[in-house]
């Protein structure tokens, strides 16, 4: 082995080692990591969601490191080398059959379990305190608050979308955000259930927003439903995308949730009415945007 690539080999295995300690990466650093593993999100849901994940993660790493090791062992210290004669009397064994149908049995039952009740509790979606209808569209989104005269159409951002044409002026890196930002973003309250019935005009889109837990499909003529409870201490805008390859410019509509007090939200709410009442009595609806 070279100077070099012994030098790379320690960096390698010094990068595992912090890495399985938990310990920050030297070169990514703590946000790095977090960049490459599910994120914790900022609802109740997509907190039990990483749990179960992290569980399952563990679960496999340990199943990796008995298998692996005994291969590893059997291959050292039993190879042909060292003298070892395969043991022909040998044709079965009840005992060990037992138990390597019972540990596998035991693992999956241990992690269906919670993730069967996981699964019941993200489909709950009653009692919610605000329900907006998601209608998705080639390419953007409407949301309509049902009870109000309020919707807003969601679109790639003016910027994103000029830095995405050639010839524009304005390069993808100059933009933040790039192709992750919109002209309306959705607004919802914090510490309150929302509930989204989510449906397509034309063809299959999914609505996805990693932080809330939450991915539907968005299904011409039928609605799917779905429903998130922000922190009421997490407060911020939070990112996503059409996760259903939906045609020319699927990746071109995105979406972003504005969480605000639901204070603010109801605020907001008053004024979207007042603005769009305006409008509708006069020029075609034009919802103004907070951000
Ligand atoms: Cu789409």
């Amino acid at each position: 082995m070279t100077t070099m690539k012994r030098a790379t080999f320690g960096k390698l295995l010094g990068s595992l080692a912090l890495l399985l300690a938990g310990g920050g990466m030297p070169a990514w650093g703590r946000s790095g990591w977090d960049e490459l593993n599910l994120p914790h999100g900022v609802t109740n849901v997509s907190n039990r969601i990483y749990a179960l994940h992290m569980m399952a993660f563990w679960v496999c790493v340990g199943i990796a490191v008995v298998v692996f090791g005994v291969m590893i062992w059997s291959l050292i210290f039993h190879r042909k080398a060292r003298g070892a004669v395969p043991d022909v009397s040998l044709t079965h064994s009840t005992k060990v059959e037992v138990v390597w149908t019972t540990v596998p049995v035991l693992i999956l039952v241990g992690m269906a379990v919670p993730a069967a009740r996981l699964l019941v509790r993200i489909n709950n979606n009653t009692d919610s305190q605000v329900s907006i209808r998601v209608t998705g569209f080639q390419w953007g989104w409407r949301y309509q608050y049902l009870g109000t005269n309020v919707s807003l159409i969601s679109k790639l951002s003016q910027s994103s979308n000029l830095a995405r044409q050639l010839h524009s002026g304005l390069g993808p890196s100059s933009v933040r955000h790039y192709l992750l930002s919109v002209d309306h973003p959705l607004v919802v309250p914090v510490g309150e259930k929302v509930r989204l019935l989510i449906t397509s005009v034309d063809v299959i889109h999914s609505w996805w927003v990693p932080d809330l837990g939450v991915k539907r499909d968005a299904i011409p003529g039928y609605i799917n439903q779905a429903s998130f409870t922000i922190a009421a201490d997490r407060p911020g805008t939070y990112r996503g995308q059409c996760t259903e390859l939906c045609g020319r410019d699927h990746a071109y509509m995105p979406i972003v949730v504005h969480a605000v007090s639901p204070a603010a939200f109801e605020a907001w709410l008053k004024q979207q009415s007042a603005v769009q009442s305006e409008a509708s009595a006069g020029a075609p609806a034009q919802p103004t945007s907070r951000s």
